[in-house]
């Protein structure tokens, strides 16, 4: 299902684990209003960019090396990241950042490609479709002033026609000014044709999160909110405390780079993987990458692709999923105002 899922399905079923606690805290939040902070479009962001090292290697410009290895994908938080799995990786480039706005300018300016939120609905494929829901546009977050209908995620999440890429919030907003920062509202479909464009891949789940970790072995379980990722400090979605300086999405670069020199992976903006989804790990999901992806069985969730590495939305009180382990399953023909992606490239040698 497209649009009509944000409202009736299964995103509500999916964050019940997190809705008894938010629950829990309104009348904390109540109680901290005169904190309460205030998102609106024009304090998204604090920075123009942030400054990255120089690129000193030349062979793959904006990219990184991330050796082949053997791990342990899945964590043991929430259920779908179970049971953890064995894995093996070849060495492959990674883009070293989120793709940009920047970025995805030039694709569009050299292609003229229209994205998925940009284009008009296909009814026929989702003939139940709210009238609302039928106008190009994409999915925005807006945090509310109260919790007026407990956990109820539409208070947070609206179905906004007229967003997309170019105006990720609301459509009187745009992208002047937010080269630096990850595109978003973006699908897989439109990451694979950047990825195209640019004679790249999107990478596995095991790929990503193979990278992700950084070299670090995993600690299953651990659910301590980063400090080197762009997350959401305080109550969400009424309160945030910007302890990392981040309201939304933060330019590329901000936080130190893990041990491969990844930016991002974890918190900022999620990324797009090319596995279907399923709401846990199992070996048939070990797809080599040279061959297509698992398709659809028994448990699979039709049209849905994992993303990784969690948002600027994460919180300790929602959405603990600032883990390389962590994993969501995020419809193909929705676009979000969270999700964005990164591009790598298979090579049997550095
Ligand atoms: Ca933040
Ligand atoms: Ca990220």
């Amino acid at each position: 299902m497209k649009q009509l899922d944000l409202v009736t399905g299964w995103r509500l079923g999916r964050w019940t684990a997190t809705v008894s606690v938010v629950s829990i805290v309104i009348a904390a939040i109540v109680i901290l209003r005169p904190q309460l902070t205030s998102l609106s479009p024009s304090t998204i962001h604090q920075s123009v960019a942030c400054s990255l090292p120089p690129d000193e290697q030349s062979q793959q410009p904006g990219m990184v090396w991330v050796p082949d290895g053997k791990f342990t994908i899945g964590d043991t938080v929430y259920q779908e990241e179970g049971p953890p799995q064995p894995r093996s990786v070849n060495g492959f480039w990674m883009d070293r950042t989120e793709v940009t706005n920047k970025d995805f300018s030039k694709f569009i300016a050299a292609t003229g490609y229209v994205t998925t939120a940009e284009r008009p609905v296909d009814t026929t494929a989702h003939p139940d479709l709210p009238r609302e829901l039928q106008l190009p546009g994409s999915v925005v977050f807006t945090s509310p002033a109260e919790l007026a209908r407990g956990g109820d995620v539409r208070q947070w999440w609206k179905y906004q026609a007229g967003a997309n890429w170019r105006h990720p919030d609301v459509p009187a907003t745009s992208i002047v000014n937010r080269d630096a920062l990850p595109v978003v509202a973006i699908t897989i479909e439109d990451a694979q044709a950047y990825a195209k464009w640019k004679g790249h891949q999107l990478p596995t789940e095991a790929e990503w999160e193979w990278a992700a970790r950084g070299g670090q072995a995993a600690t299953l379980g651990n659910v301590e909110q980063p400090a080197q990722a762009n997350t959401w400090q305080g109550r969400f979605p009424v309160n945030n405390q910007l302890t990392d300086g981040h309201l939304g999405l933060a330019p590329v670069g901000c936080f130190a780079p893990n041990g491969y020199g990844l930016y991002d992976m974890i918190g900022n903006a999620w990324e797009i993987t090319r596995d279907r989804f399923v709401p846990f790990h199992d070996a048939r999901d070990n797809t080599p990458p040279d061959q297509p992806p698992v398709v659809e069985r028994p448990g699979s969730l039709a049209g849905r692709y994992v993303i990784k590495g969690g948002s600027y939305l994460c919180a300790p009180n929602y959405c603990m999923r600032y883990r390389a382990g962590a994993r969501q399953g995020q419809e193909s023909d929705l676009a979000t105002s969270h999700v964005g992606f990164r591009t790598m490239v298979r090579a049997t040698t550095r």
